[in-house]
C-alpha cells in the first residue's frame, strides 16, 4: 500500500502511479490522505481513494492485512509534518510489518520556518524507517534540474527509492 499524506505526498503518489514500472508499485493500493477538503474533492473526482484526516477518517482502518506500507509526504507544511508520525505508528499497531516513510525537506528559499518545522518533524520519525530526499540537494546534484521541475525530480526520486527497495 502507498499512502500519500498532504499536498506534496499526493502529488508524489500521482507521479509514482503514472511512472512506475515495477509490478508491486504499479499494482499497489494507493490512498490519498489530506486535511484539505478542496484537494480531497479534486482527488476523489479523479477516481482516487481518499481519506479526510480532519473528519475522523482513520487511515489505519484500511490497513488490515497490509504487509508493506509506504508513506509519502513533503515536510515543512502542517499536514505531512504532523501526520506521517501518527500514521506510521498507527500502521505498526495495526500489524503492518514493514512501514517506510519517504519525505522531502523544503528548499532553503521556502523560509526558515518551514525548514525548522521539517527538521523537527523528521527528528520525530526516529524509529521509523525513513528516506529523506533533500530538495536543495536534488537541485544541486541533478544535471538538468531547475526550480520549475524540481518537485517532479523529487517525485521521481521517491519512485526510484520504492522501486529499488521492492525489487530486492
Ligand atoms: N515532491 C513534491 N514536493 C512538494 C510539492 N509541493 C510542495 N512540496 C514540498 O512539500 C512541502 C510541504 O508542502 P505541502 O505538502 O503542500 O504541505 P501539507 O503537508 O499539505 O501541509 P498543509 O497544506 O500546510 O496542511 C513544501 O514545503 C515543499 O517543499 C510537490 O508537488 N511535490
Ligand atoms: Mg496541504
Amino acid at each position: 500500500m502507498i499512502l500519500a499524506i498532504g499536498g506534496a505526498g499526493c502529488n508524489m503518489a500521482e507521479t509514482i502511479m503514472r511512472e512506475a514500472s515495477v509490478h508491486w508499485v504499479r499494482e499497489a493500493t494507493y490512498i490519498f490522505a489530506d486535511t484539505d477538503h478542496t484537494r480531497l474533492a479534486e482527488l476523489g473526482k479523479r477516481g482516487y481513494r481518499t481519506i479526510s484526516l480532519i473528519d475522523n477518517e482513520n487511515p489505519c482502518e484500511v490497513m488490515k492485512g497490509v504487509e508493506k506500507l509506504y508513506l509519502l509526504a513533503g515536510m515543512g507544511g502542517k499536514t505531512g509534518s504532523e501526520y506521517v508520525k501518527i500514521i506510521a505508528e498507527g500502521a505498526k499497531d495495526a500489524g503492518v510489518q514493514e512501514v517506510s516513510a519517504i519525505v522531502t525537506t523544503p528548499f532553503d528559499f521556502e523560509g526558515e520556518g518551514k525548514v525548522a518545522k521539517a527538521k523537527e518533524a523528521i527528528e520525530s520519525l526516529d524509529g521509523i524507517k525513513t528516506t529523506v530526499l533533500r530538495n536543495d540537494d536534488l537541485l544541486e546534484k541533478y544535471a538538468d534540474i531547475n526550480f520549475a521541475s524540481a518537485f517532479n525530480y523529487a517525485d521521481m526520486a521517491a519512485l526510484k527509492v520504492i522501486e529499488l527497495e521492492t525489487i530486492q
